[in-house]
């Protein structure tokens, strides 16, 4: 297939557009390179040394023979340059991750608010109108999040995507089936929820073909791919903004941070390790809904776990101490989390668990590149309101430490 990997750039679309073009896809990279433009705003840096796009692409053609194409393009401001892209290059699939996807980033102020809806939103509906536009019939795979439901301890396991109701009408008792209610926890998850609202209506009205995918927290960095050079290394986060929970410990550990569990720790999250990402990914590729289907949902997850619980299982490990500190978000303090994840199960996923996985993060990655971490850039300061924001406080030197036999 011709396949358009839209932010090919970033921490999962990289791995995926490496692991497509070994499938013997012909990939096409669309990013606008935004994400490291936030590094720089932020005075941040991957934790793995990371070269520019196209020598990472020149390196693969290296490696394999296999040619990347990269297209800097903005899909949230450029419009007629998507749209004429599309009509030139009438790909087979697209994988849409072009998003900003941090949520303390999108909490930080009122400018990060308004520029992540405007690039979220516009980026998402750009895509789907240029569709309808062009006429292709291109599958769209979209990197939704596991966040658009919610963690409010229902105590049912979360469905993929849908949730059957029974409605009183004047006639009795009506079944339904409608999109399990959002309840997004940031701004950056809200626009998740936005652009489910986008897809449900392009795949009624124009028949797009339409695959949702709701995603766990991501850790872990290498794929098979990634691997096979150094150069083809991919990002890792580790900062307040845009490092997730596990990978945000492990290199606290490496450098002797104590792990910055937020409140109690009672929160429990889904997740996902990298690889299976790029596998689910190939395997939605498979399994494309027909033209006049409504959306088809995934719960891209493998396991949940509670974040005090992963703290203690990576100082198990370490050594590391743990820090409890004031909680910078707006959230339950404790939650249970059932999730269904059965469709890639069924279509075949074995998933890496965290505990197979988790030691080889820690020696190869971590403590490999901790020279490179800066710590000013670990404390996470996005508070979600202004009274939270009066009560953090992050300073390091002043965290309860506890030690972990
Ligand atoms: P990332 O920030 O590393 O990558 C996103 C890429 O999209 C970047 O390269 C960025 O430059 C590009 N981009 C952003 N806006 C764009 C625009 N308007 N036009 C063109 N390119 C644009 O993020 P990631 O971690 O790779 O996440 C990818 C997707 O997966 C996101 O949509 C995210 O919401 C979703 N997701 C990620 C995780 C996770 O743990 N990382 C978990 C669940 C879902
Ligand atoms: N947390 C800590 N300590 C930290 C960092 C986070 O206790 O140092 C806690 C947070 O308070 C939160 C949980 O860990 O309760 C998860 O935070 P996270 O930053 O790992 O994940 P989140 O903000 O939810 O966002 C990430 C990705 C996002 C994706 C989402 C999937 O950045 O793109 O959509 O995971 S999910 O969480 O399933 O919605």
């Amino acid at each position: 297939m011709k396949i358009a990997v839209l932010g090919g750039d970033g921490f999962c679309g990289w791995p995926t557009t490496l692991h497509l073009s070994n499938l013997g896809h012909e990939v096409h990279i669309i990013d606008n390179l935004s994400r490291r433009w936030i590094d720089t705003e932020l005075g941040v840096q991957s934790l793995t040394p990371m070269d520019s796009i196209q020598e990472r692409c020149r390196i693969w053609k290296q490696e394999t023979g296999e040619k990347l194409h990269f297209h800097l393009l903005d899909l949230a401001s450029e419009y007629q340059r998507l749209h004429q892209w599309l009509v030139a290059e009438r790909p087979d699939a697209i994988i849409h991750f072009a998003e900003q996807r941090a949520a303390p980033y999108s909490m930080k102020s009122d400018r990060h608010k308004i520029y992540t809806v405007n690039n979220n939103v516009n980026a998402t509906h750009n895509l789907l109108t240029a569709m309808v536009e062009s006429g292709i019939d291109a599958h769209l795979v979209h990197l939704g999040t596991m966040g658009v439901y919610g963690y409010s301890s229902v105590g049912a396991p979360i469905p993929e995507g849908y949730l059957d109701v029974e409605i009183d009408t004047p006639q009795g008792k009506k079944q339904q089936e409608i999109l399990y209610p959002t309840r997004p926890g940031s701004i950056y998850h809200m626009t998740k929820s936005l652009d489910q609202i986008l897809f449900q209506f392009y795949a009624q009205n124009d028949g797009l073909r339409i695959t949702d995918l709701h995603q766990g927290i991501v850790w872990g960095t290498h794929t098979d791919q990634t691997r096979r050079h150094p150069q083809l290394i991919n990002r890792f986060d580790y900062d307040g903004d845009y490092g997730t929970v596990l990978n945000r410990f492990l290199i606290q550990a490496a450098i002797d941070y104590p792990l910055t569990v937020h409140g109690t720790g009672g929160q429990t999250r889904a997740f996902i390790h990298l690889q299976d990402t790029v596998r689910c990914i190939a395997l939605a590729l498979t399994d494309a809904p027909a033209a006049g289907d409504k959306v088809k949902i995934f719960n891209q997850m493998t396991e949940t776990h509670r974040v005090r619980d992963l703290a203690e299982m990576v100082a198990g490990m370490t050594g590391a101490k743990i820090a409890y500190l004031p909680n910078p978000r707006k959230e339950a303090a404790e939650n249970e989390l059932l999730v269904k994840n059965d469709r890639f199960l069924s279509l075949g996923l074995d998933p890496i668990t965290l505990q197979e996985g988790l030691l080889d993060e820690v020696v190869e990655v971590a403590k490999k590149f901790a020279h490179r971490i800066d710590r000013s850039c670990v404390p996470a300061v996005s508070a979600w309101t202004k009274d939270i924001a009066n009560k953090v406080d992050t300073d390091p030197e002043k965290m309860q430490l506890r030690s972990v036999s």
